[in-house]
Order: structure tokens, then C-alpha cells, then sequence
């Protein structure tokens, strides 16, 4: 009986974290409503994440190097342009624009993301 309620228990600190985790993911879909929203993306272990966002136009999005080692977050197509990112720095992009913005670390050039949106 007292293992059951534990597993409840470590089921829903799981499910709070998991949808921790999802919040992200939450805020593209309230952008898709036309809502004006504030993304984040996480720079983390030579990873953009997530890599690839879904947004609507006016959404400001926000990375963060969460690394130990420094980042840059440059628009291949030169519409963005971060100074180097040391550890959690941050740098933020309005996105007054629908179309697809890919970006990469200019330190790192196979560290690659995109920005999608409409
Ligand atoms: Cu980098």
C-alpha cells in the first residue's frame, strides 16, 4: 500500500517536471493562437535547444548559454547577431517577420538552429 502511494507520488514529480520541460513547447502553440509570446531557447552541451522553434510574427525569442564554454548565435541569413555568450548570457531576437530564419554558432559553425515563422 505505502509503495503505491510512492509511486504516485514520484509519477506526479515526473509529470511536474516533464511539464516543466514542455513549456517551450506551450508557448509555440499559444503563438500559433496570434498571441505575442516569449520563447526560450537553451544553449546546452553544443546543442540549440530545441533547434528547430515554430513561432508567430512579433514573438521575441531568448537564448541562453547554459554552457561552460562560449556561443555566439549568428542568422546565416546576417538578420542576427549575438556578442560571444560566456555562461548564461543571454541574447534575444524579435521576429516582426514570417519566413524561416536559420542561425548557427559562429565559434562552433556545425551548431545549427532554426527560427520558423508565421
Ligand atoms: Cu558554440
Amino acid at each position: 500500500m505505502k509503495r503505491t502511494v510512492l509511486a504516485i507520488v514520484c509519477f506526479a514529480v515526473l509529470g511536474l517536471g516533464l511539464a516543466g520541460a514542455d513549456a517551450g513547447a506551450m508557448h509555440v502553440r499559444a503563438g500559433a493562437q496570434q498571441k505575442v509570446e516569449a520563447v526560450e531557447v537553451k544553449i546546452d552541451n553544443f546543442v540549440f535547444g530545441p533547434p528547430e522553434l515554430t513561432v508567430a510574427v512579433g514573438t521575441t525569442v531568448t537564448w541562453t548559454n547554459r554552457d561552460d564554454i562560449p556561443h555566439t548565435v549568428v542568422s546565416t541569413d546576417k538578420l542576427f547577431k549575438s556578442k560571444v555568450l560566456d555562461t548564461d548570457e543571454k541574447f534575444s531576437s524579435t521576429f516582426d517577420k514570417a519566413g524561416t530564419f536559420p542561425y548557427f554558432c559562429s565559434i562552433h559553425p556545425k551548431m545549427i538552429g532554426k527560427v520558423v515563422v508565421h
